[in-house]
Parts: structure tokens; sequence; C-alpha cells
């Protein structure tokens, strides 16, 4: 009985995800889900993005987190849309949260739409938001051990943003180690290591945010 409810909540969120994934390729509409653990610095990077890439993009945002308009807010300083999801207590978004926000955009005068999943490195994984990229963030404070131990986070995304590389002076972390763990269980992504703080490595995210890009329009 479990799992014929599981399956059907599944399926309904596959369909809301087809909607979704149905406006945003009408539109042309890049479309990434960001996910990692609370305090990864998701935020901090969508920050540091919406700022390098005004006037080049017409940049959105949508933010999920349990409650508050706390990160809404920090994009809206920024001059740039942001809605807020509020799952009161769901450790994930889904695709039908999703869809009930898109009223409130114009997707044809957005190039893209990042989405800012609630801070959790399990639930996120399962559900499909009719997103273009899955991108994840791991923190060097977060440990090599989260790769191994969160598979199916890791294994189902295209890119890992490696961030807090300004503290790897100082903490116990191995990119190599994280990058041999990543192929281990998902040989197709990539690792890029940066720093939303300091601004190295974001160069490389933001050459890959064009690449995305250029293949969203064409297709
Ligand atoms: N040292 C350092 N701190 C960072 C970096 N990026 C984010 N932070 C800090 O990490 C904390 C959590 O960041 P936030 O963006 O809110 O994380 P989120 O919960 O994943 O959205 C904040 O105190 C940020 O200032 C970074 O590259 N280096
Ligand atoms: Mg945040």
């Amino acid at each position: 009985m479990k799992v014929t409810l599981r399956t059907d909540v599944l399926t309904n969120n596959n369909k809301a995800a087809e909607f979704n994934r149905q406006q945003f390729t009408e539109t042309k509409t890049l479309v990434i889900n960001l996910m990692s653990s609370p305090g990864a610095g998701k935020t901090t990077l969508l920050e540091e993005t919406v700022k390098a890439l005004a006037g080049k993009y017409r940049v959105a945002v949508i933010e999920g987190d349990l409650a508050t308009e706390k990160d809404a807010d920090r994009i809206r300083a920024l001059g740039a849309q942001a809605v807020q999801i509020n799952t009161h207590g769901g450790c994930h978004l889904d695709a039908r949260m999703v869809a009930a926000t898109l009223g409130e955009f114009d997707l044809d005068e957005i190039d893209i739409l990042f989405i800012e999943n609630v801070g959790n490195l399990v639930c996120p994984s399962g559900y499909d938001l009719g997103q273009n990229h899955k991108v994840a963030v791991l923190s060097v404070p977060e440990g090599n051990d989260k790769i191994p131990k969160y598979p199916t986070m890791f294994m189902r995304t295209e890119l890992v943003l490696l961030n807090k590389i300004d503290l790897l002076p100082y903490l116990d972390f191995d990119v190599d180690v994280a990058r041999e763990d990543l192929l281990a269980i998902n040989p197709i992504s990539g690792l890029l290591p940066l720093s939303a703080s300091t601004k190295v490595g974001m160069d490389e995210w933001f050459t890959w945010i064009d690449q995305a890009y250029q293949t969203c329009i064409q297709s």
C-alpha cells in the first residue's frame, strides 16, 4: 500500500514536471535546479551569479525554504525577480509547487530561471521539477565523506560546485578525493571548485551557464 502511494505521488510529480518543462521549452527558458545541504552557499552563489549575469541575461529565481522570505529578499535586493515557496515542513520542492509559481513569471521575458531547492542532501534529488539541469553544491566544511554517503544526490547531477575553497587551508578536505568519489558514482558530472566569497572559480561557472544557455535556445 505504501509503495502504491509513493508511485502515485511520483507519477503526479512527473506530470507536473512535464507541464513545467513544456512551459520552459516553449519560452526557451534555461532552468537550473540548485541543491545542497543547508548552508553550503546556494544563495550566496546565486547572489554573485545574479550580479555577474546582469545586463547579459534576464535572470529570475524561485527560492525554496520551509519558512520565511529571507532568501527571496536577498535576491530581490539585487533587483532580480524572486518568488519564495515555503514548504511548511516539507524537505524538498516538488514540480507542483513550481508549477503553482509560474503564473507569477513572464517566462517570455526571462532567459534563466534558477530554482534554489530546500537545503537537504536527500529529498530534493528524487523530484524532477522540469529543469534542464540539476546542479549540486557541496562545500568544503561539510567534509569529504558526503559524496559517498549521499549517492542519490550526486549520481543525478550534471555539475557539482565545490564551494568555499577559500577554507581549504584551514580544513581537512581533499579536492582530488572528492573528484574520484564523484567519478565512481557519476562519470558524467563535472566538479568545479570555487568560492562564492572570493570569486575564485566563478568565471568557469559562468562559462558553464553560457554553454547551457546556448544549448537551451538551440534545442
Ligand atoms: N568562507 C566562505 N563562506 C561562504 C561561501 N559561500 C557562502 N558562504 C557563507 O556560508 C553561509 C551560508 O550561505 P548561504 O548562501 O546562505 O547558504 P545556503 O543555505 O546554501 O543558501 C553564509 O554565512 C555565507 O556567507 C564561500 O565561498 N566561502
Ligand atoms: Mg539559501
